[in-house]
């Protein structure tokens, strides 16, 4: 990896954070130029879930220094596949005999190509963060009381965390401005609600992110009751654009927050409750109904609470909640 680094300030509020530079060869970024991943070169496989049909790859790209990762993950059926028109089972498609046996019979099916189509996320360039966030690695799951909160994992985000300029570039506009589904441009209350990185795009799979328009609300941790508004607002405003854009109703939603996120800019995450989005279990996932529940019955519920949360193996936070003794081994994945 290009170890080049730049210290970026995003806002007032927030702290310096590291930006990866594009190495001096390219300047220019492969999202610019990319029309297929033929100039990609495979270092290393970060993880494969078999379950998820999805792989994660290290390499760079022909051009660049710098590290890429290349996230793939097959996407779901959805139902109007098979409506009367579609073309799933067309001659377009084909359809390869692997055996035989008595009534039974077992195929490679092989769909016309537009209907098979593989969801792809590129990282360009990567940070170490990026590689160990993606790499497989054993989780401990620690118990953050305020005091270890205010004492490790809050010096630990002042120091180190993501770039947040992707989520201040869709609240200014500058990027993914035609995705926006819903924006409410009030200055405390306000948010915009906008296709997830992850979704594919299938109702089945439906999956937004109502980013708030606030600065400086880091996470959960920092909610209390003077919130209120904003939350109710999220969770009103935004099932109700949902249910309008999508005919998705409210309670065939999973509305919730993560806690830890990956960024520390306050954020809700809409998904069908069908779905079995990634980072749903319990150890990280807040239903929205139940933060606000609780903070109307204790406005600093959320400064006083304990906040199990899951931390990965490599991650800097991970030594120095180690340090503190604070860490019990749960699992490997
Ligand atoms: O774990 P956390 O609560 O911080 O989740 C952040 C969410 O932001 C994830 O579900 C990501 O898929 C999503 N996300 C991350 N990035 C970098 C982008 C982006 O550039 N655009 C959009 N629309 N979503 C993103």
């Amino acid at each position: 990896m290009d170890a080049t680094e730049s210290n970026h300030v995003n806002n007032s509020d927030s702290p310096v954070i590291k930006r990866p530079k594009l190495d001096d060869d390219t300047k220019i970024s492969v999202h610019e130029s990319l029309n297929n991943l033929s100039d990609f070169k495979l270092e290393k496989i970060l993880h494969n879930n078999t379950i998820r049909k999805s792989i994660c790859l290290q390499g760079v790209f022909n051009h660049s220094k710098d590290t890429a990762l290349v996230l793939l993950e097959k996407t779901g059926f959805t139902e109007t596949n098979f409506n009367e028109d579609s073309e799933f089972f067309s001659e377009k498609s084909s359809l390869k005999q692997v055996f035989r046996n008595d009534i039974y019979g077992n195929y490679e099916f092989l769909p016309k190509l537009e209907l098979n189509s593989i969801s792809a996320t590129i990282i360009h360039p990567a940070t170490d963060k990026h590689v160990k966030k993606y790499s497989i690695q054993t989780v401990y799951l620690v118990d953050e009381t305020p005091t270890l909160y205010e004492e490790v994992t809050l010096p630990h985000i002042t120091e180190e965390q993501f770039d947040l300029q992707w989520v201040y570039n869709i609240l200014e506009h500058k990027s993914e401005a035609d995705r926006i589904v819903y924006e409410d441009p009030d200055e405390t209350d306000g948010f915009v609600l906008i296709p997830d990185l992850k979704w594919d795009g299938k109702l089945e799979s439906l999956y937004l992110l109502g980013l708030v328009r606030v600065h400086g609300i880091k996470s959960l941790r920092d909610l209390t009751a003077a919130h209120l508004p904003l939350l109710r607002n999220l969770k009103e405003k935004g099932t109700k654009a949902i249910y309008e854009k999508y005919g998705v109703v409210a309670a065939q939603l999973r509305i919730y927050l993560h806690y830890q996120p990956s960024f520390y800019h306050l954020h809700v995450h809409f998904t069908n409750l069908s779905h079995d989005a990634p980072g749903i279990k319990t150890e990280k996932a807040h239903l929205l109904a139940n933060v606000i529940s609780n903070i109307e019955l204790m406005p600093d519920y959320y400064r006083k609470v304990t906040l199990p949360f899951i931390v990965r193996e490599e991650e800097t936070l991970f030594t120095k909640l180690e340090k503190k003794g604070a860490l019990t081994k749960v699992s490997s994945s």
